[in-house]
């Protein structure tokens, strides 16, 4: 009889702190603004930079609280682009208009902007470099340059005060993704300037097709994204068990200063 009523105590007991803990959860931090589109992406994207501002360009220096930035690739050489690696820091350059103030890493062997279908070494669009079944599964959205980790799936954004190297936040990023075959492949999670977790949001997924997801939090806390593609580097064949994807357009809140 004894034992029992301990037993009902401790599940009692087990009970409360779980509650506790996921009210605390519930609690914890500023509830962000989430956009996602499998259609109309173009609508959503729209709606996205509406929440943010206006269009902050590509000049050094942070221009406040309010705007926001873009990268679409395009606008890169071909000797920027594949077969050749992107340089992490290319967009926080110290001058316009590429003072964008992201850095990319990722834990693979590099990073890459695809080819146009005009470059002097015939690579293929949409890294059929590294597969040539990838050119049609990877419709650019903006113009034909795409990017990607090579070597993994993942790839870490961080900001900084466009074109220095003084730590930033930003309010939210947003991107467009290619080709997300399955809702739980597809992710990004949005860390503060303490490296601790805001949040893992998931992109919606349209086989062959253009996904967007965009999350916006309520003031500048986001110093760093971490971005999952698919569950597989690029190489293997897409289909079955292997769900590989590419990014286009990345826009984000205009990099502050951290107060
Ligand atoms: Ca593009
Ligand atoms: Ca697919
Ligand atoms: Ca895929």
């Amino acid at each position: 009889m004894k034992k029992t009523t301990v037993l009902q105590a401790t599940l009692l007991l087990l009970m409360f702190s779980f509650f506790a803990v996921t009210c605390k959860k519930d609690d914890d931090g500023p509830k962000p603004t989430v956009l996602t589109a499998a259609t109309n992406v173009q609508a959503k994207i729209n709606e996205y930079k509406a929440l943010l501002g206006q269009n902050n360009g590509g000049d050094p220096g942070t221009k406040g609280a309010t705007g926001f930035r873009e990268v679409n690739w395009d606008g890169l050489t071909d000797a920027e682009s594949a077969p050749y690696l992107y340089a992490p820091d290319l967009f926080n350059s110290p001058t316009a208009p590429r003072s964008r103030g992201i850095v990319l890493s990722t834990p693979g062997t590099g990073l890459m902007v695809s080819a146009d279908s005009n470059n002097p070494t015939g690579t293929p669009t949409s890294f059929g470099n590294i597969n040539p079944t990838y050119t049609p599964i990877f419709p650019p959205f903006s113009g034909e340059r795409l990017f990607s980790p090579v070597g993994s799936n993942i790839a870490d954004i961080r900001f900084y005060v466009p074109g220095t190297n003084t730590k930033a936040v930003v309010r939210g990023f947003g991107a467009v993704y290619v080709d997300v075959d399955r809702l739980e492949n597809a992710a990004f999670e949005y860390f503060d300037i303490n490296d601790k977790s805001l949040g893992t949001y998931s992109t919606p997924a349209l086989n062959n097709g253009h996904v967007f997801l965009g999350v916006l939090f309520p003031e500048a806390v986001v110093h760093r994204v971490r971005i999952e593609y698919g569950n597989s580097a690029l190489g293997p064949n897409d289909g079955g068990s292997v769900d590989v994807s590419v990014m286009d357009d990345f826009i984000f809140g205009e990099p502050q200063e951290v107060k």
